[in-house]
């Protein structure tokens, strides 16, 4: 007789919820708040609802509804047609979540990395003239950065960049470039340069250097050709007419100097202003000549051939200017044009970033890709 009530009530209750029910726990209220007072103490429907009783309702023919106590969903949950697909489900999700871990650990292995050695690891700039002095003549050496190598191999650095060292005047701090070839007595030889290289790769260190291809010094035997219009040359700087009357020159525009005043220089033996966007004893190089461009290359492919991984490319935004010659706009309309001396007091539109440049440096960056693909090109560098 108690089973039967128990399977009564439950019918009762299904039916019950089933009218009233919201979706929510409103049923669970229902059946501790509003117990059928025709229900003995003893009534078993609590006790034989339980998940572990041996005397478990007869559920056939009821269906599960929203809102069904949790006493009831126990007894559908069990069922094998609600057990099995929720165990395929669980399993194929975990498989899931494996795939996809081994898929990502798979991709991030076997995928090429991202970041270059040039732009992974930390990267230590040394002024040569103020580093080490090993001979103690006053200036900074190569010999110097060498004896530092184990100092610097602890900082955990991958890579050394020495500024200029080339063979020039002590203007603009060494970056009017007497020989892009030759080293600066000061910092040492060439042999010096050679030993310091293998000493960083030993310690498996790359190295790169500064290269200033944008212009020479006024001392460099291409200027002196060029001022005298030997042959090529003549075409190696930007050269044009202006005149230089009593000592005081009309340049051919408005631009102006990094350094102030203006960019155009005149020349006395060649009797033409050339153009400077630094210090006048830096003319700029012609880089819309292509044996500017070949000589430059020349250069970049002689210190690959000493070892050396990289370069920094210095002033690259002042490559080019454009060869119309036309004023650049001033930031201050109002201001009167002869006053206008400071370099921030234009607009660089035509000798920066012109349009070129960017096919330059491209050019620049196939050489080094070239090289790259040598094996062993530094080994056979010093064979
Ligand atoms: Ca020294
Ligand atoms: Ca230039």
């Amino acid at each position: 007789m108690a089973e039967d009530e128990s399977k009564r009530d439950s019918l009762q209750m299904n039916r019950k919820g089933c009218q009233i029910n919201n979706g929510f726990v409103q049923n669970e209220d229902n059946l501790e708040q509003d117990p059928d007072p025709g229900i003995s103490q003893d009534n078993p429907r609590h006790s034989t609802l339980g998940i572990d009783g041996s005397q478990e309702p007869n559920f056939q023919g009821i269906q599960p509804y929203a809102g069904m106590p949790k006493e009831v969903l126990f007894q559908f949950s069990g069922q094998a047609c609600y057990r099995l697909p929720r165990e395929i489900l669980f399993w194929l999700t975990i498989a899931s979540v494996l795939v996809l871990i081994g898929a990502t650990v798979a991709i991030i292995v076997i995928s090429p990395k991202c970041l270059d050695w040039w732009q992974e690891g930390p990267m230590y700039q040394i002024y040569p003239r103020s580093f080490k002095d090993s001979d103690k003549d006053g200036n900074g050496d190569l010999k110097g950065i060498q004896d530092k190598l184990d100092y610097i191999a602890t900082l955990n650095v991958k890579t050394i960049w020495i500024t200029s060292f080339y063979k020039s005047s002590l203007k603009d701090f060494r970056y009017g470039i007497e020989d892009f070839r030759e080293i600066d007595p000061i910092f040492g030889t060439m042999k010096d340069f050679e030993n310091l290289v293998a000493a960083i790769h030993d310690k498996g260190i790359k190295l790169i250097i500064d290269f200033i291809p944008n212009h020479t010094s006024d001392k460099h035997t291409w200027f002196q050709l060029s001022r005298t219009r030997v042959g090529k040359y003549t075409d190696y700087y930007i050269w044009h007419d202006c005149t230089h009357e009593d000592g005081t020159t009309t340049p051919p525009n408005n631009w102006l100097s990094v350094y102030g005043n203006s960019s155009w220089h005149f020349d006395e033996v060649r009797n033409q202003c050339y153009f400077h966007q630094f210090m006048k004893e830096q003319p700029d190089l012609n880089f819309r000549n292509p044996d500017v461009q070949e000589e430059i290359k020349e250069i970049i492919q002689f210190w690959l051939a000493k070892g050396v991984d990289g370069f920094s490319f210095d002033a690259v935004k002042f490559l080019l200017e454009a060869t119309h010659l036309r004023d650049e706009i001033q930031v201050n309309k109002t201001q009167i044009p002869g006053t206008v001396t400071h370099y921030s007091e234009l607009y660089h539109d035509f000798t920066t970033t012109q349009v070129g440049m960017h096919n330059i440096v491209q050019g620049f960056r196939q050489i080094m890709d070239q090289y790259s693909r040598e094996p062993a090109c530094f080994h056979s560098s010093q064979a």
